[in-house]
């Protein structure tokens, strides 16, 4: 706990509120520390009606804690899961697919402030993650461990906006930023529970920062700044969502071009929705679309394959992910029978 306890002591942020009508020191700001936090990007009444019906449906599928009221937001910690479990995704599915979800990455004070920091028109990925994190307790301790984006996202250098659904102060599993990281360019990974099975494997360059978040409020970062999250230290689950930005003229690596892994096609996703607008806005630009650089997502499965050989219980979340979204039906059935094996101990 003692390490947690110094993550809720990081400095706070540098606010750049004051900055947001100024495109060239935004940017100047975002090369220097890697990031920018701003305050009410977005209403408060947008973010908080997403997550209502975010909430509406978490609790449907068995998360919330059946004596509270769902406003509130707190975890049933018997169904504590987490990406990409298949009780996780059978709920989050649902979730990811909202209309009104979509509609935050496209929301015009999002694109206009990215548009002011690229000097040209910013294309918000179609792909984005929406995520929820269960609390913290004896049984059940998950949260985004440092990693950065880059290995993920490929194409051109893209920013992340991260924004809770709701108040998130640093107890509930804020984000931190290690400022100044991005300068030192892709760093080590290896096989572990973070965003997508990997985990930084050398000591993190730069300066931790977090705060407490307002609904509204966001955070943009570079994608090789170094970010993670807090532990979730209430009784509710943190949600959230993250989008990824870019120029408009640079090229996207193909993996931001379709849906969250597991939730289907694009028609798919639309097929519930009620209105049009936000289906498919990217149809009529003309973008350069470029495949993924998978070498890291190869090293990783090596090193997977080769903890699970040896029982190592550290690589079920990276053995889990290739059986879900690996392309290669020999890579998915040795990855399923290891998974059995650590399964059975
Ligand atoms: O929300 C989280 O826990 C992690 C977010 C993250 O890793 C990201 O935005 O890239």
């Amino acid at each position: 706990m003692a390490k947690a306890q110094a993550m809720q002591t990081y400095p706070d942020f540098l606010d750049s509120t004051d900055l947001l009508a100024d495109g060239p020191a935004l940017r100047a700001r975002l090369a220097r520390d890697g990031y920018l936090f701003v305050r009410d990007l977005l209403p408060a009444q947008t973010i908080l009606a997403v997550r209502e019906r975010l909430l509406t449906k978490a609790a449907a599928g068995g998360w919330l804690d059946p004596d509270s009221p769902v406003q509130a937001g707190i975890a049933n910690q018997a169904a504590a899961c987490k990406d990409p479990e298949d009780r996780y995704m059978r709920v989050f599915r649902g979730l990811w697919m909202d209309e009104e979800l979509h509609r935050l990455r496209i929301h015009p004070a999002v694109i206009d402030l990215f548009s002011r920091v690229f000097g040209e028109p910013a294309l918000a990925h179609p792909m984005f993650v929406q995520r929820n994190i269960f609390p913290q307790t004896g049984s059940f301790d998950f949260t985004t461990g440092s990693h950065q984006d880059r290995v993920h996202i490929g194409g051109a250098t893209s920013y992340a906006l991260w924004m809770p659904l709701g108040d998130c102060p640093r107890e509930k599993g804020a984000l931190a930023v290690a400022a100044g990281s991005h300068t030192q360019g892709i760093l080590d990974t290896k096989v572990g529970s973070g965003a997508g099975g990997m985990d930084i494997a050398v000591p993190i360059p730069g300066r931790w920062v977090t705060g407490a978040f307002k609904a509204g409020d966001g955070l943009i970062f570079q994608d090789v700044t170094v970010h993670k999250a807090l532990p979730n230290r209430t009784r509710e689950i943190r949600m959230s969502f993250d989008a990824r930005f870019q120029p408009m003229s640079q090229p996207i690596a193909d993996v931001n071009m379709v849906p969250y892994s597991g939730c289907g096609t694009w028609d798919d996703v639309y097929a519930g929705w009620d209105r049009a607008d936000g289906r498919y806005y990217w149809k009529d630009l003309t973008l350069d679309v470029v495949p993924l650089d998978r070498s890291y997502y190869e090293r990783r499965d090596a090193q997977a394959f080769a903890m699970a050989e040896r029982g190592d219980r550290d690589a079920r979340d990276a053995i889990l992910r290739i059986i879900q979204r690996d392309a290669n039906q020999e890579k998915r059935t040795r990855a399923e029978k290891l998974l059995e094996r650590l399964d059975a101990g």
